[in-house]
C-alpha cells in the first residue's frame, strides 16, 4: 500500500467525512535518511532526516492538500483559494488541477521562491501578488471564503491537519517507535500542531511512545518566541516569513505538553545548515534547515542532551523550490576555452 498515497494508507486514523473522495498524487511514504556524520557533529545523537522535499510539488504541504482537496471535492466545491509563502500554492494548485477545480492562490508581493511560483503558474493556479505580507494575505482569504462559495485549502482548513498527521505516522511505523526528538520550522504552525496530533494518535492506538517537539522559527519571524506577532516578518527563509501564525496557539501548546520548545535561530545558522544538509546530500530550501539550525542552537546553549538519541529532522521543502538562495552567494562557475591544457591546470593539482 506504500504508494497508495496517505489518504488510502492511513484512512482509518484519518477524522475525514464520508462524502470525501481521494484526489492523490501518491504523496507521503517519503524517505527517512540517516545522517550519522551529521549526527555526531550534533550531539553525537542517531539523526535522521525525513525529506518531504521529495514529495509530488516539492514540499509536505502535499500531505495535507490531498485530505483538503479531496474533502472539498467530493461536496462538490468548483474553486479552493489559499493565501501562502509559496509551497502551499503550488500543492494546491496541482491537486486542484488534478480534479479540475479552480485554485486561486494569494502570494506576498516579490516574497516567493522561485520554483514555487514557477509551480502554481504551471499548475495553472490564478496566482495574485498582494500588497502586503503572509498574514494580511492569509486576512483577505479567510474574509472571502466565509462571504463566496470558494473553499479555503490553508492550514485553518482541519482537514489539511488529517493529512499531515501522516508523517508523524511514517516516522513511527519506520522506526518502530517515535524519536526522542522531533525538530521542524514552524511557520503558520500548521505542521507542528499536526506532528502532535499523530503522534499522539498512534501512541494511543499503538503504543509507539511521544517524541519532545522542537520547533524553530527565524529570529525575524519568531512570534511564538516573542510572544506577540511581528508586523513585518523578514527573514532568508521565505517559507517561514509569517508573523501572526494561525495555530500559535495550538503550537505553543504542543511543545509544552511534549516537554520540548520553540526557539528561533538567526538567517546565517538556517544557511549554514543548509550548506552542512547538502553535503551529505540532501539539499533542502531554506527554511527547511531552520529545524536543524535550532538543534544546534539548543545543544551549544546546553539546553538539550540528545547522545545516543534518536532525533528526527523534518525537511519540508526541497532544495529546488528556491535556487536563488543558493546561487545569490555564489560567483558563476568558472569559464574555460574548450582546451586540455587550461582545464589541467585548473582542476588537477601538482
Ligand atoms: C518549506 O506555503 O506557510 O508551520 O504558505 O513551506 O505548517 O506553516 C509554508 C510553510 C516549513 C512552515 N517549511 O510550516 C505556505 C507556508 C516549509 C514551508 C513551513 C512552510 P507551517
Amino acid at each position: 500500500m506504500a504508494s497508495a498515497g496517505v489518504l488510502s494508507r492511513y484512512r482509518v486514523f484519518l477524522d475525514l467525512p464520508a462524502h470525501t473522495q481521494v484526489v492523490t498524487l501518491l504523496e507521503g511514504d517519503t524517505p527517512l535518511i540517516p545522517v550519522p556524520r551529521l549526527g555526531a557533529e550534533l550531539g553525537g545523537c542517531d539523526l535522521y532526516v525525513k525529506f518531504e522535499g521529495l514529495n509530488p510539488t516539492g514540499s509536505f504541504k502535499d500531505r495535507g492538500m490531498t485530505a483538503a482537496i479531496s474533502e472539498a471535492y467530493g461536496r462538490g466545491a468548483k474553486a479552493v483559494i489559499c493565501a501562502s509563502t509559496g509551497n502551499t500554492a503550488a500543492s494546491a494548485a496541482a491537486y486542484a488541477a488534478r480534479c479540475g477545480l479552480r485554485a486561486i492562490v494569494l502570494i506576498p508581493e516579490g516574497k516567493v521562491a522561485t520554483g514555487k511560483l514557477a509551480g502554481a503558474v504551471a499548475y495553472g493556479a490564478e496566482v495574485i501578488q498582494i500588497q502586503g505580507s503572509f498574514d494580511d494575505a492569509l486576512s483577505l482569504v479567510v474574509a472571502i471564503s466565509e462571504k463566496h462559495p470558494i473553499a479555503l485549502v490553508n492550514s485553518l482548513n482541519p482537514y489539511r491537519l488529517e493529512g499531515q498527521k501522516s508523517a508523524a505516522f511514517e516516522i513511527c511505523d519506520s522506526l518502530g517507535r517515535a524519536p526522542a526528538w522531533l525538530c521542524l520550522p514552524v511557520g503558520n504552525a500548521g505542521n507542528i500542531t499536526a506532528y502532535w496530533m499523530g503522534f499522539r494518535q498512534y501512541h494511543q492506538h499503538l503504543g509507539t511512545g511521544l517524541p519532545r517537539l522542537l520547533g524553530v522559527q527565524a529570529t525575524g519571524a519568531a512570534p511564538l518566541v516573542l510572544g506577540y506577532p511581528v508586523e513585518h516578518p523578514e527573514t532568508v527563509a521565505t517559507a517561514i516569513r509569517i508573523g501572526r501564525p494561525a495555530r500559535g496557539e495550538q503550537a505553543l501548546q504542543a511543545a509544552e505538553e511534549s516537554n520540548g520548545r520553540i526557539l528561533a535561530v538567526e538567517d546565517e545558522a538556517i544557511l549554514s545548515m543548509q550548506h552542512r544538509l547538502a553535503q551529505e546530500g540532501i539539499w533542502v530550501e531554506p527554511a527547511s534547515a531552520a529545524g536543524l539550525a535550532g538543534l544546534e542552537s539548543a545543544l551549544h546553549a546546553r539546553e538539550i542532551e540528545v547522545r545516543g538519541q534518536q532525533v528526527v529532522a523534518v525537511c519540508t521543502g526541497h532544495g529546488l523550490k528556491d535556487p536563488d538562495s543558493i546561487t545569490r552567494r555564489m560567483p558563476a562557475p568558472r569559464l574555460l576555452p574548450a582546451e586540455l591544457a587550461p582545464l589541467e591546470e585548473a582542476i588537477i593539482q601538482p
